[in-house]
C-alpha cells in the first residue's frame, strides 16, 4: 500500500563551486527537480526544495593555486554564477545557500562530534604522501607522476587522464607534489573512518528489500556495491580547506567535502526553516526525495545514509532517490576541466528569453535510463518543429481566432456536440497519465504528455474548422472558441512545471488568477465574456546563424583542447653517425614558388642549390602565400628519391616542422649560407 506522506523534503545535489553549471547538471538534477516541486506545489502539497553550493575540496583549493587567489575567493565567484543563473532559468529553490555559511559549518561539526563522541568511527593510521618543503599532506589530486599502467607521465594521483585507470597517489612512479614539484615522502597520519560494514545488514535491508521500485540504474549500483561488501571510510583529510575536525589534536585536518556536503541538506533547512526544520527531517511523514546525477549515487544511498543511521534521532533515510545518468555534448562526455559543455550563465546571455526553451529540450532528452547526447541541431528542430509548430502554433490560432471573431472576449459555449466533449474526455486523460508519470519520475513521458494536450488542440481546430463555419454559423463558432480557449487554460496548468516562463505569459493572456493541479481537464477554466489579452507569441523560430555560432564556439574548443592535450612525438631509435650522413641534407635559395595547379596542397618551387637550379614540390600550399617564400633560403633533402606529384617531377624534399594543429613551418639557415652547403 501507497504509505501517506504529510510533506516531502526535495534536496538536489550541490554544485561544486569549482565552475559555473552547465546543462548536464541541468538535465540531470536540476530541471527535474524543479518540475517535481512545482508539480506537489500545484497540487498544494507541503513541500520545500533544497539547494546550495558545495564549496569544500580539493579541487576548488587547486583551483585557487592556479590563480593565485584564495579557495574563498573562488567560491564566492563560483557561488553567485551558480546561483544568479540557477534563478533565471526559474530553478524554484526554496534556498540556495552554501556549505561556508556558519550554520553548515555549526551543523556539520556537530554532527562528526556526535558520531565520535558515541564511538561511531574508528581510527586508523596509515602512510601518506607529504610535502617536506610545503609542509603538509598531499591530497592524491595534488600528486602527479608516472602512471604505473601505460606509463603516462603526468598522471594525477588520483588518475590518469591517458587511459583512465584510477589510482592511489602511492601508486604512482616517480610522484612529485604539484605545490612544490619535490619528491614527496611517505608519513604517517591519523584518520576517522565510518565503518560501513557496520550498517551492511540494514542498508542492504532497507534497499534490496525495502525499495525494490527504484530506478534500476540506482538499485543496481547499491545492489553492486553491498554485495561486494561494504568496508570502512575515511571521513578527514589532512587539507587547510573545509571544516575543522572538531577534536583536540586533529590540527590540520577537516571533514572529507563528501562527510560535509550531504549534511549540507540539514543545513539549508535549517537556514530556511529555524523554527520548524526537524518536522522535515525527523517526522516519519516527510518524504525525502534526493535529485542526483549516477556519479553520486553510493554517497546518497549508502554512506549518507549509514551517517544518518549512525546519528540516530530520528533522522528519515530518502524515500526515493532518482538519480540520472549522464548529458554528452555533440558525441563527448561534457567537462568542466576541458570546458567542453554550455555553461548555463552563457546559454541565458546567448538566448534571452529562451529559458523555457533549454527547459524543454534537457526534458525532452533527459538521460533518465541511458546516457543521452545534447546536439545544437536537435536544439534548434525542437524549438521550430514541436514548441513554434505545435504548441505555439495552436495558441495563437485560439488567440487571434477569439480576437478576430469576439474582439478578444470568450464567448459563450452553446450546446456541445460530442467532438467538444470528446476533447475534455482526452485532456482528462492526458491529465491522468502526466500526473501518474511526475508521480514516478518520468519526466520525458510526462512532458509528452503535456505536449499532447497542444496536440490534440491542434486537431480540434484543424477537424472544427472555425474559420469556415463562421460563414454560416456564429453560435457553433463561439463554442468551438470557448473551447479552444478552455484548451489554452489547460495548457498554462500542463505546462507549469515544464515551462513556467511560458505558462506565466499565457495565464496573463488568459487572465487566468492562481493555477492549481486539480484545474487540468476542466472545461470552464475561463468564463464567457472575460476578456483576454492581445494575442503574444509564446515561442518564434531559432535561425541557422545562432545556431552555426554556438557550433562554431565548439569547434573553436576542439581545437584548443586538442593542441592542449599535444604531446611530441617520442624519440626514434639511435642512428649511427654513418646512416645519418646517408641523407644530404643542404641549404638552397627559392628562384621561384608558385602554386601546382589543381592541386590545393602543393606549391612547386625553382631552388639554386649550388650547381643547378632544380624542382621541388612540397605540400605546404596551405600555409604559404608562393610569394612569401620567394628568395628565402630553405633547407632540403638532396638525394631523395625523385618522384612526380600531379605530373611534376620533384626532385628532393624541403624540410618543415609540424605544429600540433598540423601547420607546417618550413626550416631554413638563421645566417646567410652559400646555396649547396651541406646541413650536418
Ligand atoms: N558536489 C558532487 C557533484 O557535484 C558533489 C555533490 C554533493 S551532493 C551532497 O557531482
Ligand atoms: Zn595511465
Amino acid at each position: 500500500m501507497e504509505k501517506k506522506f504529510k510533506r516531502t523534503l526535495v534536496t538536489t545535489a550541490l554544485p561544486y563551486a569549482n565552475g559555473p553549471v552547465h546543462i548536464g547538471h541541468l538535465a540531470g538534477v536540476y530541471v527535474p527537480a524543479d518540475i517535481y516541486t512545482r508539480f506537489l506545489r500545484l497540487r498544494g502539497e507541503d513541500v520545500v526544495m533544497i539547494g546550495g553550493s558545495d564549496e569544500h575540496g580539493v579541487p576548488i583549493t587547486i583551483k585557487a593555486q592556479n590563480e593565485g587567489v584564495t579557495p574563498q575567493d573562488i567560491v564566492d565567484r563560483y557561488h553567485k554564477i551558480i546561483k544568479d543563473s540557477m534563478e533565471e532559468l526559474g530553478i524554484s529553490f526554496n534556498i540556495y545557500s552554501r556549505t561556508t555559511s556558519d550554520i553548515h559549518e555549526a551543523t556539520a561539526s556537530e554532527f562528526f562530534r556526535r558520531l565520535y563522541d558515541n564511538s561511531q568511527f574508528v581510527e586508523k593510521s596509515s602512510m601518506q604522501l607529504y610535502d617536506e618543503k610545503a609542509n603538509q599532506f598531499l591530497a592524491d589530486r595534488y600528486v602527479t607522476g608516472e602512471c604505473p599502467h601505460c606509463h603516462y607521465d603526468r598522471a594525477y594521483g588520483d588518475q590518469c587522464e591517458k587511459c583512465g585507470t584510477s589510482l592511489n597517489a602511492t601508486d604512482l612512479i616517480n610522484p612529485k607534489s604539484a605545490i612544490t614539484g619535490n619528491t614527496p615522502v611517505l608519513k604517517e597520519t591519523k584518520h576517522w573512518y565510518l565503518p560501513l560494514d557496520r550498517w551492511e545488514k540494514q542498508l542492504s535491508q532497507w534497499i534490496l528489500e525495502g525499495h525494490k521500485e527504484w530506478k534500476t540504474n540506482v538499485y543496481g549500483q547499491c545492489k553492486s556495491w553491498i554485495d561486494l561488501g561494504l568496508q570502512p571510510r575515511a571521513v578527514s583529510r589532512d587539507l587547510d580547506w573545509g571544516v575543522p575536525v572538531p577534536v583536540e589534536g586533529a590540527e590540520g585536518k577537516v571533514l572529507y567535502v563528501w562527510f560535509d556536503a550531504p549534511i549540507g541538506y540539514i543545513s539549508n533547512t535549517k537556514e530556511l526553516l529555524p523554527d520548524t526544520w526537524e518536522t522535515y527531517w525527523k517526522d516519519p511523514e516527510t518524504r525525502i526525495i534526493n535529485f542526483i546525477g549516477k556519479d553520486n549515487i553510493v554517497f546518497h544511498c549508502i554512506i549518507f545514509p549509514a551517517m544518518l543511521m549512525a546519528y540516530g534521532d530520528n533522522y528519515q533515510l530518502p524515500d526515493n532517490v532518482p538519480a540520472n545518468e549522464f548529458l554528452n555534448l555533440e558525441g563527448d562526455k561534457i567537462s568542466t576541466s576541458r570546458n567542453w559543455a554550455i555553461w548555463l550563465h552563457e546559454y541565458l546571455r546567448d538566448f534571452p528569453g529562451k529559458q523555457d526553451v533549454l527547459r524543454y529540450v534537457l526534458t525532452a532528452n533527459a538521460p533518465e535510463t541511458k546516457d543521452n547526447d545534447f546536439t545544437w541541431r536537435d536544439f534548434q528542430s525542437r524549438n521550430n518543429s514541436e514548441l513554434v509548430a505545435i504548441l505555439g502554433n495552436f495558441v495563437n490560432r485560439a488567440m487571434v481566432l477569439t480576437h478576430k471573431y469576439f474582439e478578444g472576449k470568450v464567448p459563450e459555449a452553446g450546446e456541445l456536440q460530442p467532438i467538444d466533449n470528446e476533447i475534455f474526455g482526452e485532456i482528462k486523460g492526458i491529465g491522468q497519465s502526466l500526473t501518474n508519470a511526475l508521480e514516478t519520475f518520468h519526466f520525458r513521458e510526462a512532458l509528452k504528455e503535456a505536449m499532447n494536450i497542444a496536440r490534440a488542440g491542434n486537431k480540434y481546430l484543424q477537424e472544427t474548422e472555425p474559420w469556415k463555419v463562421a460563414k454560416s454559423d456564429m453560435a457553433r463558432v463561439a463554442t468551438i472558441l470557448n473551447v479552444a480557449i478552455q484548451i489554452c487554460a489547460n495548457i498554462a496548468v500542463a505546462f507549469e512545471p515544464f515551462l513556467p516562463f511560458m505558462s506565466g505569459k499565457l495565464s496573463e493572456m488568459l487572465v487566468l488568477g492562481k493555477l492549481s493541479w486539480d484545474m487540468l481537464g476542466q472545461p470552464d477554466l475561463i468564463a464567457a465574456g472575460t476578456q483576454l489579452g492581445q494575442p503574444e507569441l509564446l515561442f518564434e523560430k531559432i535561425e541557422d546563424d545562432a545556431i552555426q555560432a554556438q557550433l562554431d564556439r565548439l569547434s573553436r574548443i576542439r581545437e584548443e583542447n586538442k593542441l592542449k592535450s599535444w604531446q611530441p612525438e617520442p624519440q626514434q631509435p639511435d642512428v649511427p653517425f654513418d646512416d645519418f650522413m646517408k641523407v644530404d641534407i643542404r641549404v638552397g635559395t627559392v628562384l621561384e614558388c608558385k602554386r601546382v595547379p589543381k592541386a590545393d596542397k602543393l606549391l612547386q618551387f625553382l631552388i639554386d642549390d649550388g650547381m643547378e637550379q632544380r624542382t621541388i614540390v612540397s605540400g605546404i600550399a596551405k600555409y604559404y602565400n608562393p610569394e612569401d617564400l620567394t628568395g628565402k633560403q630553405i633547407c632540403f633533402v638532396a638525394n631523395f628519391e625523385p618522384r612526380k606529384l600531379k605530373g611534376v617531377l620533384s626532385q628532393g624534399m624541403i624540410l618543415s616542422a609540424q605544429n600540433p594543429d598540423g601547420s607546417l613551418v618550413v626550416i631554413g639557415p638563421t645566417g646567410a649560407v652559400a646555396p649547396g652547403a651541406q646541413v650536418k
